[in-house]
């Protein structure tokens, strides 16, 4: 392994560079502390400043976590520090492999913001000791960059979304710095392959900076990396292209990595500030070549250089825990005390086990610290929204159903609104595939426009410098772009396809995660939720097809915690208003809203609407004459569904004169979840007086059929309750017949209800006759006239049965 502290003293002659020798001896000490520290949290348990030889009795049974990654991050921390005392920055410090936890922690530690959050972890020996031993141990801290670790936004247990949460929180933040490591194996990865590309969107004038640091320890878990074995005039290139200039620091002696380090940051600190100046006194309207370092260090840098006769330092063998047999192998203990003793801990903490002052001091104070930058914990930062009055946006509802309207046009125009009301916070921003205009929300773009740095054409409309609007062709990208900006303490609403959605599945599992963790820790406070609109859904892939239909992301969602995740499918544009002003004024939510754009019957008025928000589900008792007695209750949730459900409570009326029928929809998803399940569910009570025991429920649902199953298994009614739903049928063909193809259609459904309700057995084989004729006669017109029958394509909810 490599003794840093001789090494230091014989290479003073290598050592010329921006640092005075008695800094870069403090540095030194700094870095040789923060690695000691992380050591000690992946192996002891006592014994914490080797002030004993070391026993087996003070190593932990269970040897977890990551070292390989962590001396890079520990080397760059210290740089940073450095930086931001001599600059006085406003910085934060993202980890792509966040399994480099024990380097955060022991930063945070080192720097004093550790104990601050945690009391119990002193700044002294039983401190440290605490630290060793609760990390990756049960019920202490994960091994992780989690929640739990101050200055963190970013997780970085799933690779991969470093670069755009760091993009993310630089948005509109145009005095914070975001330095993000990127593992070399973590770039691999698509999401971070495409993140790059953040740099045409950020503007040096109104934005804050991102440093990206691509981490060249040369290994993943168990390979070499892509990026380290091509040649390095490659990398650069490729650096280059993605409009970075890049910068490389290489080597491996700390005294000589030191100096070359401060010396490369000190020109991308001056170079971040000259575009920056540039851009701001209008000097520059260019998009600037960043700078981003490529830093080549040994992976497991200054740890066992070999153990058991293989090479491990600059190796993959150091990704986890270099070697961990101490109980059968007397060496490998000796090794591990030789290891830490060789960052000479008597000389970075006294006597008392605290840091040594003359070292300590060297790091930022206050909110400077890393650690206690308020940007890695928005909800210090954040501002409610304003959000103006919703109701000023209704649809005026002339007649049930009589006149449509495309809901997302109708939300467009509230988020333009929304925009406006807060453009001088710039605080809020709206992110989608390429597909805002074409999820008919194009209002939000007017006025504020879309951002774009790169290059325009004058056949391009509404792209801008200053657009708050964020379009790119990259899910992942819309997704880590908004966790990012929302972490950092702000708002926005994520639109997209329904289907594609699924891309993001894993990232959405991600941030549900973090919101669930943060729940429990009492200093991170509330953030805004991260709200998603559905839209294009699956019933209405008019031009595209069976690849664009799949609802399955309510299915993904509804695994996750309940007072995390909140599910709306609102079925005319007055309750999409209404849910939508509920989902942005909320905090620490993942809501998912589905609803179509297609021009489409409108039902309540806003009033209406409100109340039956409010509640989650209801009966419709303009659309029911059950007068409390239901022979049937026909159920629908999503705004096709509720067209179709009502379509067929015509038909069973007109077919059946006495037929009592009570209409519920179901608008908050989660309502009918029992009350133990979800704080949004519907006391049984009052479900029971809804879908009254015995009583068939006919219901057509947006979504896949078991959805509903599983969310009312345990309600008394269950086995009562039958589902239609999305079956995976599909194909490009019209609206009505997508809605046959899954047994969805309002033939089905009445047929549904006649065969479910006990008194009406007598009519069954006649409207079993009645279905097939209908739907053949469908099924020849559509083949002949691809369109649907006029009367269904031109179907109205009667005005007579109004009530
Ligand atoms: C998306 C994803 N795939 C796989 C893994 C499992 N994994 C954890 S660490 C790692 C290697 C990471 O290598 P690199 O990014 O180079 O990090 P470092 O060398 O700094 O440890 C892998 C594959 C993961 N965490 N996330
Ligand atoms: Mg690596």
């Amino acid at each position: 392994m490599t003794d840093a502290t001789t090494e230091l003293g014989t290479t003073e002659t290598k050592s010329n560079g921006p640092l005075t020798q008695e800094l870069l001896a403090k540095m030194d000490a700094y870095w040789r502390a923060a690695n000691y520290l992380s050591v000690g949290q992946i192996y002891l348990k006592d014994n914490p400043l080797l002030e004993r030889p070391l026993t087996l009795d003070d190593v932990k049974p269970r040897l977890l976590g990551h070292w390989g990654t962590t001396p890079g991050l520990n080397f760059l921390y210290v740089h940073w520090n450095r930086l931001i005392r001599e600059r006085d920055l406003d910085m934060i410090y993202i980890i792509g492999p966040g399994h480099g936890g024990p380097g955060l922690v022991a930063n945070t530690y080192l720097e004093g913001s550790y104990s601050e959050v945690y009391p119990h972890i002193e700044l002294n020996r039983d401190g440290i000791k605490r630290l060793f031993r609760q990390f990756s141990w049960p019920y202490g801290i994960p091994s992780h960059v989690a929640p739990e670790t101050p200055g963190s936004i970013h997780e970085g247990g799933e690779l991969g979304y470093s670069l755009v949460h760091a993009y993310g929180a630089a948005f509109d933040n145009p005095n914070l710095i975001v330095a993000c490591v990127v593992g070399d194996g973590e770039a691999e990865t698509g999401p971070l392959a495409t993140s790059w590309h953040s740099n045409k969107f950020l503007n040096p004038a109104t934005d804050g900076a991102v440093l990206p640091i691509l981490h060249l320890n040369g290994y993943k878990i168990a390979n070499p990396t892509v990026l380290a074995r091509i040649p390095h005039a490659e990398l650069e290139e490729l650096m280059r292209g993605y409009g970075y200039e890049p910068f490389t620091i290489e080597g491996h002696d700390p005294a000589t990595m030191h100096q070359q380090a401060a010396a490369v940051f000190d020109t991308i600190f001056d170079r971040i500030a000259a575009i920056q100046k540039a851009a701001r006194e209008g000097c520059s309207s260019e998009r600037p070549a960043w700078p981003m370092l490529i830093m080549r260090t040994p992976k497991g840098w200054t740890g066992p250089k070999e153990v058991d006769g293989k090479p491990v330092e600059n190796t993959w063998r150091a990704h986890q825990v270099p070697f961990s047999e101490l109980r059968e192998k007397p060496d490998h203990l000796r090794l591990l005390e030789d290891w830490m003793r060789s960052y000479k801990p008597d000389e970075l903490f006294d006597e008392k086990g605290a840091f040594r002052e003359e070292i300590a001091e060297i790091a930022p104070k206050g909110r400077r610290r890393m650690g206690m930058n308020a940007h890695a914990n928005g909800g210090l930062l954040l501002q409610p929204l304003r959000v103006p009055n919703f109701r000023d946006f209704a649809v005026k509802l002339e007649g049930r159903g009589q006149a449509d309207a495309e809901s997302t046009r109708i939300l467009g125009r509230l988020l333009h609104a929304v925009m406006e009301a807060n453009q001088d916070n710039k605080n809020f921003r709206v992110f989608g595939p390429d597909e805002t205009a074409s999820n008919r929300l194009q209002d939000v773009i007017t006025g504020t426009g879309k951002a774009w740095m790169a290059e325009t054409l004058p056949v391009d409309e509404n792209l801008s410098s200053t657009g708050r609007v964020m379009e790119v062709l990259s899910e992942h990208m819309c997704q880590g772009w908004l966790e990012g900006y929302l972490l950092t303490g702000r708002h926005g609403f994520f639109n997209c396809y329904e289907a594609f959605i699924h891309i993001i599945d894993s990232m959405a599992n991600q941030h549900a995660k973090w919101l669930k963790v943060t729940r429990q820790i009492p200093w991170r406070k509330p953030i805004a939720s991260l709200n998603y609109l559905l839209s294009s859904l699956v019933w209405r892939q008019d031009h595209n097809g069976f690849s664009h239909q799949d609802p399955g992301f309510i299915d993904h969602l509804l695994n996750k915690k309940a007072d995390v995740v909140r599910i709306y499918l609102p079925p005319d544009a007055n309750t999409l208003l209404s849910v939508s002003d509920h989902c942005l004024r909320s905090r620490n939510y993942i809501n998912l809203i589905v609803a179509g754009k297609q021009p489409a019957p409108q039902w309540l008025t806003m009033d209406e609407a409100v109340a039956h928000c409010t509640t989650g589900l209801g009966v419709w008792p303009w659309a029911s004459n059950d007068e409390g007695h239901p022979d049937v209750v026909i159920a629908c949730c999503g705004d096709v569904p509720t067209m179709e459900a009502l379509a067929a409570v015509t038909l069973l009326r007109a077919r059946i004169a006495d037929i009592r029928i009570r209409v519920v929809n179901v608008v908050d998803l989660m309502a009918l979840q029992p009350q133990s399940e979800h704080p949004h569910g519907l006391p049984d009570e009052e479900f029971d007086l809804l879908f009254p025991v015995g009583v068939p429920v006919i219901f057509a649902f947006h979504g896949y059929p078991w959805v509903i199953h599983r969310l009312t298994y345990r309600r008394h009614n269950h086995d009562n309750i039958h589902v239609r739903g999305y079956k995976e049928e599909g194909t490009t063909t019209t609206p009505f017949d997508m809605c046959v193809l899954n047994n969805i259609d309002r033939f089905q459904l009445s047929l549904d209800a006649i065969t479910r309700v006990p008194r009406l057995a007598g009519q069954a084989d006649a409207a079993r006759q009645w279905y097939s004729e209908e739907i053949q006669r469908h099924k020849l017109y559509v083949a002949e006239n691809g369109d649907d029958l006029p009367e269904i394509r031109n179907w109205r909810w009667p005005a007579e049965l109004s009530r």
